[in-house]
């Protein structure tokens, strides 16, 4: 039996600290819970999936460069980095394979310096001001994608 594409799902800073503080704006639902209904919407899709959470850019880069030969697509909220960071833009185009930009919040309601995203540059579809559920959505999205996109 041919393995199942891996999805790398990858969050950034202070997304560790989800559903224990500014519940107004996150929700109460935390990281480890996303990850497990991750999991059992990945299992029905015929997906597998790597979760990761880090507050370092510099080992998101390196995951993002290594998911060129080991993951089917990424899906990633890149907390404050998707505001700020070239150097994830550069790694998500390099990677060459498909990527989804989830928020749990709408950044495009909130502050102004929230509106730019780096990030959105090298995605091919992106979801925001769904909560969890832009987890799952994208992981439906990221199955569903063209071959020929
Ligand atoms: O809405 C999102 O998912 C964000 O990516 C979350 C980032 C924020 O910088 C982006 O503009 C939008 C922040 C994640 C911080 O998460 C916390 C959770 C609980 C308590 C404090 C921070």
């Amino acid at each position: 039996m041919a393995a199942k594409p891996i999805i790398l799902i990858l969050n950034g800073p202070n997304l560790n600290l989800l559903g224990t503080r500014e519940p107004e704006i996150y929700g109460t639902t935390t990281l480890d819970a996303i990850q497990e209904e991750c999991e059992e919407a990945a299992e029905e899709l015929g997906l597998g999936i790597d979760f990761r959470q880090t507050n370092h850019e510099g080992e998101m880069v390196e995951w993002i460069q290594q998911a060129h030969d080991r993951n089917a697509g990424i899906i990633i909220n890149a907390g404050a980095h998707t505001h700020t960071s070239i150097a994830i833009l550069d790694a998500l185009k390099a990677s060459r394979i498909p990527v989804i930009e989830v928020h749990l919040s709408n950044i495009f309601r909130r502050e102004e310096f929230r509106h730019t995203s780096y990030v959105s540059q090298a995605a091919d579809g992106v979801i925001c001001g769904l909560g969890p559920a832009g987890y799952v959505l994208a992981l439906e999205a990221m199955a569903n994608l063209p071959e020929d996109r």
